[in-house]
């Protein structure tokens, strides 16, 4: 079977020459011949995939060159016209859905069942969702002084710089292209190390769809060289990032140095609230889920669970039980909920982490051993149990199978803690009492509050963390001014007075 799914990455790639998989720059296949290769690992057997080019100066410069004279073109277009070859990208997207989200499962072991066509329908509709603007945009008419008139123009930035994790490859990609392309602006990704073939599909798919060459190009690399290299580009007007805290602070620093605008999606503590009048069932299907889907490798994961000790014991009994039933093994086998962690660096740094728990006194909840592959990156999935919630792993983004569970007496209570991290990306609250779902939606800081439900999401809906979970948002209508620049315009009708 793996076979084969290399077999349709070579077809996807329209069949290179070479081994090495190229980059993408002006709507071709580029060998990028300044830099070294980079071996693209299997997560899942834990041995290479794929060799892939990485940009050096020069193909860093001539993907801004050729984004610089296809973004003066692709603006000067009716906006119609961008949002019919949206669409079409859309549509590439279901066509390709096999392909696309397969190769997200080899190079990141995302699951299949995750991949197809969970992720290539959301991307699919991130798409759709912009190509829906594209033709909306809108300046206005500010009522100044009489004999003069004021207007508001929106401008594209020009050139975007996106810079993706490897935990959702494909919708992490969309989510930063789409909005880009939609409001005029030419875009240059680098994907992370660890999953660079999606992006690379996804950018053969667009250029099918008819985006014009130039629009969309694909840099791989690793963040200290091409990722560093987009953030100091001049060219490069707008940064557009999703990984850890730790680099998106310092490329907001680097960005406001140059003075660039910066979104920046990071990490996160979810807490997961359950109170005692929760449906108890519902809540521990989505706790289980939040915590262990992607092996808990997702900025949103609910990876601190708080819920009122009367529950507790009861709740914990649900929960255990659904985790001892999760199918963890091959990522391409379409009954598999749960792949490999990412990387051995990664797995390294989770066991290390657990092993800083245990050292720390925490006692883990008895959970049946899991059948898990002998080769690839895979891990039990972990519960702490009576977690103090300064303890680390309370406090700190683990990006692992691992959960910490916290009992609480109390509304008030249980708010400090939800808010007690310095992250504030989502806060999930299961409860049926309205004044407390209204209070904890207005008083938790965070950027999403989802009660009663656990990773909603909707291209229309905005997406960003408070605190250090990041700055701006990506989604929604509010993404297409964070892609935008502002001019004001005046003409005088008569003669100039000071
Ligand atoms: O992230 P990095 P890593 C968190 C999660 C995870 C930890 C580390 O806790 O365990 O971060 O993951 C590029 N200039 N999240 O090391 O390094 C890099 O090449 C420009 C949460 O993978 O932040 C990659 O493309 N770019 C998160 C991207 O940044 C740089 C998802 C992310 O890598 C760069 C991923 C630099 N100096 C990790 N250094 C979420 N919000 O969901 C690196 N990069």
């Amino acid at each position: 079977a793996l076979k084969d799914h290399v077999a349709l990455l070579n077809d996807s790639l329209a069949a290179p020459t070479s081994k090495t998989v190229p980059l993408w720059i002006n709507g071709d296949w580029h060998d990028g011949t300044s830099a070294a290769p980079m071996p693209c690992i299997d997560p899942t057997l834990g041995a290479p995939l794929v060799d892939v080019a990485t940009a050096g100066t020069e193909e860093i410069a001539a993907a801004v060159k050729a984004a610089e004279v296809a973004q003066l073109a692709w603006w000067a277009m009716d906006g119609q016209d961008r949002a019919r070859i949206l669409r079409r990208i859309a549509d590439g997207i279901r066509q390709h859905a096999r392909a696309l989200g397969s190769l997200d499962t080899l190079d990141a072991g995302r699951p299949i069942r995750d991949t197809v066509p969970r992720d290539t329908e959301r991307a699919a509709r991130i798409f759709e969702f912009f190509a829906g603007t594209t033709d909306r945009l809108r300046g206005a008419a500010v009522p100044v002084q009489p004999g003069r008139s004021n207007t508001i123009e929106y401008e594209p930035i020009g050139l975007v710089g996106a810079i993706t994790p490897w935990n959702y490859p494909l919708t992490n990609a969309a989510g930063k292209i789409a909005p880009a392309l939609a409001t005029g602006n030419a875009v240059i990704l680098k994907p992370a190390e660890e999953s660079p073939l999606s992006a690379l599909m996804l950018a053969w798919v667009a250029h099918q769809a008819g985006l014009p060459a130039g629009m969309l190009n694909v840099l791989n690399g690793t963040g200290a060289s091409v990722g560093a290299e987009l953030v100091a580009h001049p060219a490069i007007g707008k940064i557009s990032f999703t990984g850890s805290t730790s680099v998106g602070r310092l490329i907001g620093a680097r960005a406001g140095t140059a003075l660039k605008s910066v979104t920046l999606e990071l990490g996160g503590k979810t807490g997961f609230l359950v109170f005692a009048d929760a449906d108890l069932e519902t809540a521990a299907d989505a706790l289980v889920f939040s915590a262990f889907n992607n092996a808990g490798q997702t900025c949103t994961a609910g990876s601190r669970l708080l819920v009122e000790a009367s529950v507790a014991d009861r709740f914990l009994a649900l929960v255990a039980a659904r985790i001892a039933a999760l199918r963890i093994g091959d990522p391409l086998d379409p009954d598999t909920q749960i792949g490999p962690v990412i990387s051995s660096r990664h797995l390294a740094e989770i066991l290390r982490r657990l092993s800083e728990a245990e050292g720390s006194g925490l006692t883990s909840l008895d959970l049946p051993a899991h059948d898990l592959p002998d080769q690839g990156y895979f891990l039990q999935p972990t519960v702490y149990t009576g977690v103090d919630p300064a303890n680390a792993i309370a406090q700190d983004e683990i990006f692992g199978p691992v959960l910490s569970v916290t009992t609480f007496h109390g509304d008030d209570a249980a708010l400090a803690i939800a808010n007690g991290t310095p992250y504030g990306l989502a806060t999930t609250v299961w409860t049926t009492d309205l004044n407390r779902a209204r209070r904890f939606s207005r008083e938790a800081q965070s950027g999403i509050v989802w009660i009663n439900t656990a990773h909603s999401l909707h291209p229309g809906s905005p997406y960003g963390g408070y605190k250090q979970s990041g700055l701006g948002v990506e989604m929604g209508q509010e993404a297409i001014q964070q892609h935008m620049r502002i001019k004001t315009i005046w003409i005088e009708d008569g003669k100039w007075v000071s």
